[in-house]
């Protein structure tokens, strides 16, 4: 028996635990600790330990298949790809549209962006981070002129006080819960604000539940009550700041006052006071967020106020301290980074920039790309698809599942129906696939070489483990095969990933001095701009990523949801994940060890607002919005807010996403998941 172990990377959070493969004769069959795995440790939630478990799975997609008279049939790789080239080849390059994924390596989401924009000419590029991050993309940049988290996770441990706002960190971002624990053991402590008594709550020395669609209300609040009592530390704004006194404006108007805040958040006036004097008063704090922030149709004011509270406190660029927003999919910020998103080239290099589409054409040998125009979000795609048939005909979906991922499912649905051609890539037979005219089997992370980038912005490699099953390929390799099969043999001839990611450190900044040489064990956090440099754990030390170096305070009002609660639908419905789950639960759904621990779906309802339904514990009810109804059991529990209520959104069989309203954010395109308007009924 020949047994090995590969150190790689973790497929789920955007933590990046390392861990090893175990290989029995050619065959990954468990997870094993790796010691010294750099963020860590070799420790792992329930997840990574349990990350082997879907790779065999015997529902791997083996064989490309192409869709005749309805049903799919088997196909060779030859006529998949002469099928594809032909059907893109055929259509104008603004009807065609790619979505890239962060749940595939760096090199395949350079090579996707690439693609779309060298091969078929479209501006249409995007991926899932639409629906996470893209309001921290667009408000720190606009703040901070850099849309990443500004620390480290090791450096979370010397905080003195951690606030942490829209984020379940213990449950979805559980190793990082361990820096927690280590500032709390050292004297620091931990405010939680959340309308859900979640893992995370249990946790904190002071818990702040408010109802969801509030934080700019109790952000303003804060920063009152910190500048009335002169918390705010006066030399960080005055050197590295601008726009102070705007922002006092606006926050210290009457309606932040702490009792007015109260009313709006339902947070007691006595407990904002305590959490405005730790976090004015506490030096370094630090603010973790993550998508109960971002998810709204204010997220990008939801995030430029989470920086202004920190720059007011002088809580940027030391250790400890910083805006720390937590990033979901495994490599969400590295597709980012490598401009899988329609208004930027890699390293966030304007589209719309001269200079950088002349650098781009002369560094993949074109003398045409998408003419510099931005292209169309993921949440717009659909909206296209849906409301303006025939507008985008073709598109190719490299790792997504938006039949259960995006909101409103009945518009998605309609919408997709529209294409006249569906290429979907994925590892497993999804509710998107199932609609494809094309299916192309792809490896997964333990079947091909790459790199990821942490939440942390740490790129850290991912290693083959063993073979592919049947005839998948890594996504690499097919999207260099398309390429050249469509004329483009010179700018696809990779032979492998690294000769891939060697190309991404030559065009992105950013990336510059990276290798796989120096990626290995540790990885590097950019910005790493030449070969010698140590990497940046933490960014803004000396100044921000601005043109003036200064940090811009912005004054948001707070504004309600899109939907707020009525006589017809009065409760609010939240959405999100389970630590047993991840998203559309294609991986973890295939393992069995997480599967048990959590097979179906629920509403979780408030005491008080089960007694007025007359609804028990467990009893299947039905939850309706003006989208849809589902029929989902009910978890009576004193965990979540009274008039909120919580669906995970992995199940099929319950499909939160039936319910969730797709108003998006103005400017980061990002859909409301995290409020909309509910009613629930016996059935
Ligand atoms: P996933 O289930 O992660 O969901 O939305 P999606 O990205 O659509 O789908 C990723 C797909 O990639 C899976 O089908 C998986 O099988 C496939 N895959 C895995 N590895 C590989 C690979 O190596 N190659 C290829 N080709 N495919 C691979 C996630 C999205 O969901 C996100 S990021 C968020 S944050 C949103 N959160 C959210 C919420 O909070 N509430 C509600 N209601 N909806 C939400 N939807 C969003
Ligand atoms: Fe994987 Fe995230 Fe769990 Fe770490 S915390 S083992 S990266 S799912």
């Amino acid at each position: 028996m020949d047994i090995k172990y590969v150190s790689t990377t973790c497929p789920y959070c955007g933590t990046g635990c390392g861990f090893n493969l175990v290989v029995r004769d050619g065959k990954v069959f468990d997870v094993a600790h790796w010691q010294r795995a750099p963020v860590n440790g070799g420790k792992l939630c329930p997840k990574g330990r349990y990350a082997h478990e879907f790779v065999n799975s015997p529902d791997r997609l083996t064989k490309p298949l192409i869709k005749k008279d309805g049903k799919f049939v088997e196909a060779t790789w030859d006529e998949a790809y002469d099928l594809i080239a032909e059907k893109f080849g055929s259509y104008k390059p603004e009807e065609t549209a790619c979505l890239s994924s962060a749940r595939t390596s760096n090199e395949e989401n350079y090579l996707m962006q690439k693609f779309a924009r060298a091969v078929l000419k479209t501006p249409n590029i995007d991926h899932c981070a639409r629906l996470c991050h893209s309001s921290t993309v667009a408000g720190l940049a606009t703040v901070f002129g850099s849309g990443a988290m500004t620390n480290s996770i090791q450096d979370i441990s010397e905080s003195k006080c951690i606030f942490i706002i829209g984020s379940n960190t213990f449950e979805q971002h559980p190793l990082i819960g361990r820096s927690i624990i280590r500032a709390k053991e050292s004297g620091g402590k931990l405010i939680y604000a959340d309308p859900r008594y979640t893992p995370t709550a249990k946790q904190a020395d002071l818990y702040l539940p408010f109802v969801s669609g509030t934080d700019v209300a109790i952000l303003n609040g804060l920063m009152q009550e910190i500048i009335k009592n002169g918390w705010e530390d006066k030399e960080f704004i005055a050197n590295r700041t601008k726009d102070f006194e705007k922002l006092k404006e606006v926050v210290m108007k009457d309606a932040y006052s702490l009792e007015n805040v109260s009313k709006t958040s339902g947070i007691p006036v006595e407990s904002l006071r305590t959490a405005a004097e730790l976090i004015g008063t506490s030096k370094p704090a630090t603010l973790i967020y993550s998508m109960g922030i971002t998810q709204h149709t204010v997220g990008v004011d939801n995030v430029k106020s989470t920086a202004n509270l920190m720059m007011l406190t002088g809580n940027l660029g030391k250790p400890g301290a910083g805006v720390n927003p937590l990033r979901g999919q495994n490599n969400v910020q590295g597709a980012c980074d490598m401009g899988a998103l329609p208004n930027v080239y890699s390293g966030y290099q304007k589209v719309t920039d001269e200079p950088a589409q002349q650098k781009m054409k002369e560094m993949w040998g074109v003398d045409r790309l998408a003419e510099g125009k931005v292209g169309y979000t993921v949440t717009e795609m659909v909206n296209i698809l849906a409301d303006k048939p025939g507008e985008l005909k073709c598109m190719y979906i490299m790792g997504e599942n938006p039949m259960l991922s995006d909101p409103d499912l009945t518009h998605v649905e309609h919408g997709l129906k529209n294409l006249e051609f569906l290429v979907v890539q994925d590892i497993f037979m999804t509710e998107t696939a199932a609609m494809a005219d094309v299916v192309l089997p792809a490896a997964c992370y333990a079947e091909k070489d790459g790199t990821q980038t942490n939440t942390e912005r740490r790129v850290q490699r991912w290693k083959k483990a063993q073979d592919p099953p049947g005839e998948a390929k890594p996504d690499w390799q097919i999207l260099c095969e398309l390429g050249k099969r469509m004329g483009y043999e010179k700018q696809f001839a990779f032979e492998s990933p690294e000769a891939i990611f060697n190309e991404v450190a030559a065009v992105t900044p950013s990336y510059h001095g990276m290798s796989y040489g120096r990626l290995d064990p540790d990885g590097l956090h950019w910005p790493c701009p030449t070969e010698e440099h140590p990497g940046t754990p933490i960014l803004h030390k000396e100044k921000f990523a601005m043109p003036d170096g200064l940090g811009v305070f912005s004054p948001i009002e707070w504004k309600p949801p899109a939907e707020v609660p009525d006589a017809e639908y009065p409760y609010v419905l939240t959405t999100g994940r389970v630590i047993w789950q991840w998203h559309t639960g294609t991986m973890t759904r295939r393992s069995w060890s997480l599967e048990k621990e959590a097979p179906i779906g629920w509403i979780e309802i408030n005491p008080e607002d089960a007694q007025e339904l007359g609804i028990s514990d467990k009893e299947v009810v039905r939850a309706s919005t003006r989208r849809g109804s589902i029929d989902i059991p009910a978890r009576v529990t004193p965990e979540i807010i009274k008039g909120v209520m919580f669906i995970p959104f992995h199940y099929k069989e319950h499909p939160a996403n039936r319910l969730t309203h797709n108003a998006l954010d103005p400017i980061a395109k990002i859909p409301e998941f995290k409020a909309c308007s509910v009613k629930v009924e016996k059935i």
